[in-house]
């Protein structure tokens, strides 16, 4: 049998349009997932939307429609915007389905019975525009640490999660499993600063507002926020029904990808919940990092972003997905410009992988009429080149497996660069003079074009819309990813019209 994978982003509030933070995340997940599933696994890749709250209902009225007009509008919105990103997810889990909301009254109920859950009272500084409560400490000066807002203070009847409970068990796992939270330096945050002082029982109801899901046993309580959301990850696949075939299969989790602010959600409210079901912790939790606008975080709250789709409409959406995956190493946070979008597009798409392909293929019509075989008229020049493509998939495996997708993308856009300096060291130009010297042009043609080939199986999983399109020029059947390995005798008879693979962006006048 396949071995499993499977990978979820954060469900997303939708409480406005989805932003390019959000599909910072999903196109990550997306190329993870798309990796493995290529590589054979069999994988499940989960998104969706966080849909209850305060600040929804708020929202909603706002705009003068119930809750659940409010978010299927947005819900549509970003299914149509995750289908122009190419976003090949298994279930989009939406927190108002039914099946989500019998099992989390289930969980609510299974919890409170053994004596996990418990009623008391609340009282706290809350922030609504983050659905965040903090403590004294945290929230400085009456302000939310998340976005500077002020909290006010809130006192009602509550039922509570013993987080206490399990402080030992968390710590204790944390240590003992080092990649379970990734990067590290967000292990030792969690650990030292909220672990290790102490955890606070955790308010998970309130009665302040009904758009929720209704605690079964007690009817003026919805359940408050992160019981709800977390269980996502597990009601999505049938946890506690007649229907867990995918339960069985797929949990726990390999990672589960976040930005940095949940981290702590996702590390400690998580795991106590799962332990407290007894059920298996997910492997990893990756908290990467923000993109940057102007020196804010792009957020709802803030406003200070624009449709991700007028990015794809202008650049493509694989130059909107490789900019995402290879501009910021992944876990730290780094800047969104346009500018920089377009630098990336012409230093790495148009002059490095476009050029590469179109000029070769552009050889291989000029010089053998489009079709190229290996004469295997090797000189020492080749050795390195082929060996750096008989290990590249290797590389990629392992930078994948430890989530280091920029590099994943430098290892591959590596050996694009040395073709093309393969190209310059060779002299294909001067070779064709020389009729004694055919058949080393011939194979320093075939060698290019086993490049593109392998190159362009391992970049499929980040950018399936171009790898596509190199396939249709090089007409090979060999494009798995069991096929990214050298393979001396090929007859490759490419194409003799390719279109440009990537143009270069000119700057725009002002
Ligand atoms: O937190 N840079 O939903 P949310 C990078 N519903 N990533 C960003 C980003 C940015 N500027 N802005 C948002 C929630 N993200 C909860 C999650 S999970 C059980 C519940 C991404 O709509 C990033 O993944 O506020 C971040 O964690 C998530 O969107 C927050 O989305």
């Amino acid at each position: 049998m396949n071995k499993k994978f499977y990978i979820t982003t954060p469900i997303y509030y939708p409480s406005a349009n989805f932003h390019i933070g959000h599909c910072y995340s999903t196109i990550i997940a997306d190329s993870i997932a798309r990796y493995k599933r290529l590589d054979g696994y069999d994988t499940y890749f989960l998104t969706g939307s966080d849909e209850h709250g305060q600040k929804i209902a708020k929202k909603a009225e706002e705009a003068g429609k119930t809750p659940q007009e409010y978010v299927d509008e947005i819900v549509e919105n970003a299914k149509d915007l995750w289908k122009s990103l190419g976003i090949t997810y298994d279930r989009f889990i939406r927190t108002t389905d039914a099946d989500h909301v019998e099992i989390v009254q289930k969980i609510f109920e299974k919890l409170y019975d053994q004596g996990d859950i418990y009623k008391g009272e609340y009282k706290g500084l809350y922030c609504t525009p983050c659905e965040s409560f903090w403590t004294e400490t945290q929230a400085k000066d009456g302000l939310c640490p998340d976005c500077g807002r002020e909290v006010h203070e809130v006192s009602e009847e509550a039922y509570f999660l013993k987080l206490s409970k399990y402080q030992k068990r968390l710590e204790d796992h944390i240590e003992s499993h080092p990649h379970f939270i990734r990067p590290e330096s967000r292990k030792n945050e969690m650990l030292n600063n909220f672990i290790r002082p102490g955890l606070e029982d955790l308010c998970v109801s309130r009665t302040s507002f009904d758009w929720g899901i209704p605690v079964t046993f007690d009817k003026d309580h919805v359940v408050y926020v992160w019981i709800d959301a977390l269980s996502n990850y597990i009601t999505a696949l049938g946890y506690g029904t007649d229907n867990d075939e995918n339960f069985r299969k797929y949990w726990p989790a390999d990672v589960h990808i976040v930005g940095k602010e949940i981290v702590r959600f996702h590390t400690i409210i998580w795991p106590i919940i799962l332990m407290a079901l007894d059920l298996p912790l997910p492997d990893q939790v990756f908290g990467h990092g923000w993109l940057i606008i102007e020196g804010n975080k792009i957020s709802k709250s803030l406003g200070n972003y624009r449709d991700p789709r007028e990015y794809i409409e202008k650049y493509s959406v694989d130059a909107v997905r490789y900019f995402s995956l290879r501009e910021i190493p992944f876990g730290n946070d780094g800047n969104f410009s346009e500018e920089a979008l377009v630098a990336r597009i012409n230093a790495d798409l148009a002059n490095t992988w476009g050029n590469l392909v179109n000029r070769t293929i552009g050889m291989a019509n000029k010089y053998f009429e489009g079709t190229i075989r290996n004469r295997k008229n090797g000189e020492a020049i080749d050795e390195l080149f082929i060996e750096s493509l008989k290990t590249l998939k290797n590389k990629t495996d392992e930078k994948i497996d430890d989530l280091q997708i920029s590099k994943v993308l430098e290892e591959i856009f590596d050996v694009l660069r040395s073709s093309n300096k393969y190209i310059d060291d060779t002299t294909p130009w001067v070779l064709a003079k020389d009729e004694s010297k055919k058949e080393r042009l011939e194979t320093v043609l075939y060698n290019l074009l086993e490049s593109i080939r392998i190159t362009n199986i391992l970049l499929k999983p980040f950018m399936p819309e171009s790898t596509e399109k190199v396939d249709t020029y090089l007409k090979t059947e060999r494009t798995s990813f069991e096929d990214a390995i050298y393979i001396d005798d090929l007859i490759y008879e490419v194409t003799d019209s390719p279109e440009p693979l990537f143009e270069r962006i000119q700057k725009e006048e002002n």
